[in-house]
């Protein structure tokens, strides 16, 4: 299928829910026929970004290197969808600019930190709450609010088809051509 080369972008704090609604995007856009690649913490930290931390630096390199990986997986023609933390709004923007601005959507998934502390999926908060993790976004390092995303949602109470579909109508104009 002929489309135009999009990178659609999840940030959001640990827990927001950005992979759960980045994953229902892409079964959508595999229903219809639009070849995807997923970009998220699982297959990039463990991979191409195996050197770094969660430092500042190291968090802009990190997705200083999704940014241009994506861009190599738009020019094979994929729709790359990237779930990222990606708390500091000048990496956010950087990446931007390494993919071309009409090529990027932002996903901000703005679900509340009480909520996703409460879920605390993966014990995170509790431990960086006792001080077992420095660094820890939200809790002792900063997250930088997007001042201008093309979608916002809070997975709070809204289901998931519901997004998805906030989602998809804001970019299939943009890739169908
Ligand atoms: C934030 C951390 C940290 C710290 C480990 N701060 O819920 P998760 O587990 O699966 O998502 C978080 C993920 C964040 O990695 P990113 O590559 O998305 O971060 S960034 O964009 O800022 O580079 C969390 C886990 O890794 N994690 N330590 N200190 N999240």
């Amino acid at each position: 299928k002929n489309h135009a080369p999009l990178l659609i972008w999840f940030t959001g704090l640990s827990g927001s829910g950005k992979s759960t609604v980045a994953n229902a995007v892409e079964q959508a856009f595999y229903n219809k026929g639009i070849h995807t690649y997923l970009l998220d913490g699982d297959n990039v930290r463990k991979g191409i970004c195996s050197n770094l931390s969660f430092s500042a630096e190291d968090r802009s390199e990190n997705i200083r290197r999704i940014g241009e990986v994506a861009n190599l997986m738009m020019d094979a023609g994929l729709v790359v969808l990237a779930s990222f933390v990606s708390p500091y709004r000048e990496d956010r923007e950087n990446v931007k600019k390494i993919v071309g601005y009409a090529n990027y959507i932002e996903v901000f998934v703005n679900t509340p930190i009480e909520e996703c502390e409460r879920r605390d999926v993966k014990g995170l908060y509790n431990k960086a709450r006792k001080g077992e993790i420095k660094n820890f976004t939200g809790v002792n390092a900063p997250y930088e609010l997007p001042l201008a995303p093309d979608v916002e949602v809070d997975t709070t109470h809204l289901d998931l088809d519901t997004i998805v579909d906030m989602i998809i109508k804001q970019v299939i104009g943009k890739i169908e051509r």
